[in-house]
């Protein structure tokens, strides 16, 4: 098979260069005209992008494309979708695994493009539904005969962060008389929070571990259950596990139901599988999980399409390189004008960071290139009485990715000095847009813009479960596409890995440092003895 090729090894490489030498200039005066602003938009499954203020003109819109055609992007894509095992190092020990979140929501059609796993996450859906009905019609129902209307989601990375943002994000479609909590940290007092308001009695408690190994979903599901326990419940009749297949916590004995995910379906991007909607489901309902999925799909399908301006996730990745390795943009930020989206950027930072954070191709050999840039992120317009001063005035150029809504979620509006406040959200994010990319002269240089600043605006109608699915599937495209471009290896988590094990090695120690003994950690110990942190 041929090697795949990064950016910096393909023809179009040193073309694209000499263009970031002098790019648009989108302070100069007309360079944001109408008709610019009309082609330089994209849409797809319900969102609209409107990248007129990129950096970019038609010559350097053909570069990427050609770049996208040159690394073999949708043809990687589309191989990734068919289950080709894409997660690998060559040459070297790796996890080997398909990459098969797509195959969660390709549920849509007659003939999925991967009918294996699609086949696979059917039938979870299908004893999902199963549960779901359960608790509806009165079959599942606590010690008491009493229905359950709470649950506590309990997982950390990527069994926590999609699954949390789209919860909040999408709140307004929650069932009536049914609520979520969500407990992560391995603090104790995350769990503490969270035993205070609920009726443990009326709870179920959704234990979210891929490996069945981590330490913190471990602990904090011990903690839990001892609080069952405490209160004369039995903990078995309110757990329940979505986990791999022979993990630790496949033990259907310790649980009312158990879901499963896949090796194929990494953590971070794992927010389509059992991993969130099972919690979604409860909160949401059985239909808004349809919709979800079924935004998903559509974007995934579109995320095929060869031609760079009609595939709105490849655009999105190929504007990202443009800033981050031609432009030299080393962070991004994505600012979605929603309050709903208040912990999105918290997703995309791990889905994203985790994924091309790398600094090994898929060969084991030193990257020379930048690869993943840091991405960072809080809804506007908060953002705007914080840190866009810098974006607007400092050194370091950011791009920024907004995310807005035309219309609210509530619809619960009021009218003043003419305008409601969702029009007055949206024309701050569009006033931001067009300052950020003009600039403004000025004679005091303290109150001059220089502009230039690239940045996006993605825009749909309301955030809906559809919109929801199609933005997150959109985003982990998006990323897909980037690591493919700097051939990396976006679907493993070595760093992650790490911090599991040295964790596990301190608290090894913690125990020594216990029971007397000096070991051969001397760092470690000296560490801990001045920290006074010993365990029983
Ligand atoms: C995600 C990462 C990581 C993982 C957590 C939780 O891609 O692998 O964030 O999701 O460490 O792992 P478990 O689901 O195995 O508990």
């Amino acid at each position: 098979m041929d090697r795949w090729q990064a950016l910096t090894d393909v023809p179009v490489y040193q073309h694209l260069v000499g263009l970031a030498q002098q790019p648009f200039d989108l302070a100069s005066p007309e360079a944001l005209s109408l008709a610019r602003i009309r082609q330089y938009c994209c849409s797809a499954a319900g969102i609209d992008l409107l990248y007129a203020m990129q950096r970019v003109n038609d010559e350097v819109l053909d570069g990427l494309q050609q770049l996208a055609d040159q690394c073999k992007l949708i043809e990687q894509f589309r191989q990734m979708r068919r289950g080709a095992v894409m997660n690998r190092i060559h040459g070297f020990p790796s996890e080997e695994r398909q990459v098969l979140h797509t195959a969660c929501r390709d549920l849509f059609t007659e003939s999925p493009v991967e009918p294996n796993a699609s086949g696979q996450a059917r039938s979870e859906i299908a004893r999902l539904k199963a549960f779901l009905d359960d608790l509806d019609d009165g079959t599942l129902v606590n010690a008491q005969g009493h229905p359950f209307d709470t649950m506590i989601h309990v997982g950390i990375g990527g069994s926590d962060l999609g699954p949390r943002s789209v919860y909040e994000a999408l709140r307004v479609y929650g069932r009536p008389g049914r609520q979520v909590f969500f407990v992560s940290n391995v603090d104790p007092d995350d769990a503490a929070v969270v035993l205070r308001r609920v009726n443990l009695a009326t709870t179920l408690v959704n234990v979210v571990s891929k490996s069945g190994t981590t330490l913190e979903t471990l602990t904090n599901e011990a903690l839990i259950r001892r609080a069952y326990t405490a209160q004369g419940l039995d903990p078995a009749r309110h757990c329940l596990a979505v986990t791999g297949e022979g993990s630790p916590m496949d033990n259907p004995t310790r649980y009312l139901r158990s879901f499963y995910m896949f090796d194929s379906i990494g953590g971070r991007y794992s927010s389509t599988s059992m991993v969130g909607v099972v919690m979604l489901g409860f909160a949401l309902g059985f239909e808004w999980v349809q919709e979800f999925l079924e935004g998903a799909s559509s974007m995934d399908e579109t995320a095929e399409e060869p031609e760079m301006r009609r595939n709105l996730p490849l655009l999105l990745a190929m504007l990202g390189i443009w800033n981050h390795s031609f432009l030299g943009a080393s962070t991004v930020a994505v600012l979605s004008y929603s309050q709903a989206l208040h912990r999105f950027a918290a997703h995309l930072q791990q889905c994203d960071m985790e994924s091309n954070g790398k600094s090994v191709s898929r060969y084991g050999e030193s990257v020379h290139l930048k690869t993943g840039p840091i991405l960072w992120g809080e809804p506007g317009t908060n953002g705007q009485h914080a840190f866009y001063q810098l974006l607007h005035q400092g050194t370091e150029i950011v791009p920024v990715e907004f995310i807005g809504f035309r219309q609210s979620q509530y619809e619960e509006d009021l009218e003043i000095e003419g305008s409601t406040s969702q029009q007055k959200l949206v024309a701050n994010l569009l006033a931001q847009s067009l300052a950020m990319a003009r600039g403004q002269e000025n004679e005091n240089p303290n109150k001059k813009f220089p502009g230039n600043r690239p940045n996006l605006i993605l825009l749909a109608d309301r955030l809906t479960p559809k919109i929801m699915g199609a933005l997150l599937a959109l985003y982990e495209a998006k990323i897909v596409f980037q690591g493919f471009c700097w051939n990396i290896n976006s679907f493993d988590q070595e760093g992650v890995q790490l911090g599991k094990v040295l964790a596990s090695r301190v608290l090894a120690l913690m125990q020594e440092v216990q029971k007397g003994s000096e070991g051969d950690s001397a760092v470690e110990m000296a560490l801990l003895r001045i920290s006074r942190m010993t365990v029983k």
